[in-house]
């Protein structure tokens, strides 16, 4: 039976063993929800780079630069990091080059597993049959905040463990516990939970409930970004979709 544990900060993940696992990175506000957005929404790849003038340098190479720090978008790039920007026509087959304050940090960090795929609530149930179908030890990677854990890739993750574990997967940590314990009690009401969250409390201040509202959505794409040499992009049995 293949085994399923959270890791619920990225400061943790040195703890865990990542070669031979699947590993889901998730940061549901917002970086994440923007890459799931985006692949679904026709972009070609997205490149994850941890620093702004490495993303920022990869316009000249024909790509589109997306950087975010401290929820803002960062000055002289073309985009930010908010879902709905990567819904525009004009994306549709570019290469994006992006990086966030923590959620291209925890794809970065993630690099030894044997496999690393991008999961939201929009991609919830998506993410969860791949899982089923291919059977592996999974690691559910949370983006958290600047080190600090956080209750939306919390929320996640037990997401995650609940449908998994009732498969035939083994829940292996405490961390996979405790979110599978938090989540049914919390997914009635998502929204009003999520709102009383520390990040969300931040993006108000920039004016972005509609985004909190849009990463909170379960299974609005049907796809699973994956990273392949570098770069994510629709796995390559979903290309055809
Ligand atoms: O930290 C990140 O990677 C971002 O997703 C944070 S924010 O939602 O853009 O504020």
């Amino acid at each position: 039976m293949p085994n399923l544990e959270v890791c619920l900060s990225p400061n943790l993940l040195p703890l865990h063993t990542l070669t031979h696992k699947i590993v889901v990175v998730v940061d549901i506000l917002r970086a994440t929800s923007c890459m799931v957005t985006a692949i679904a929404c026709g972009v070609e790849s997205i490149l994850p780079l941890q620093d702004t003038e490495t993303c920022r340098a990869m316009k000249s190479q024909g790509y589109y630069i997306a950087a975010e720090r401290d929820g803002k978008q960062v000055e002289g790039f073309d985009l930010g990091n908010s879902p709905f920007s990567y819904m525009e026509k004009h994306l549709i087959g570019q290469k994006i080059a992006f990086t966030t304050t923590n959620g291209t940090q925890v794809i970065k960090l993630s690099e030894k597993a044997e496999q690393i795929i991008v999961g939201a609530f929009l991609n919830l149930s998506a993410v969860a049959s791949y899982l089923l179908e291919r059977q592996k030890d999974v690691l559910v990677a949370c983006a958290g905040w600047k080190g600090n854990i956080n209750l939306e890739d919390t929320l996640f993750a037990g997401a995650l463990v609940d449908v998994l574990a009732t498969q035939n997967f083994t829940i292996s940590n405490d961390s996979a516990l405790l979110a599978q314990s938090l989540y049914p009690k919390k997914q009635s009401d998502l929204l009003g939970f999520v709102n009383l969250c520390s990040h969300v409390q931040r993006l108000k201040n920039l004016g972005i409930q509609k985004d909190v509202e849009f990463c909170l959505q379960k299974d609005v794409y049907d796809v699973v970004p994956t990273l392949q040499n570098g770069s994510i992009v629709k796995l390559a049995s979903q290309t055809a979709l």
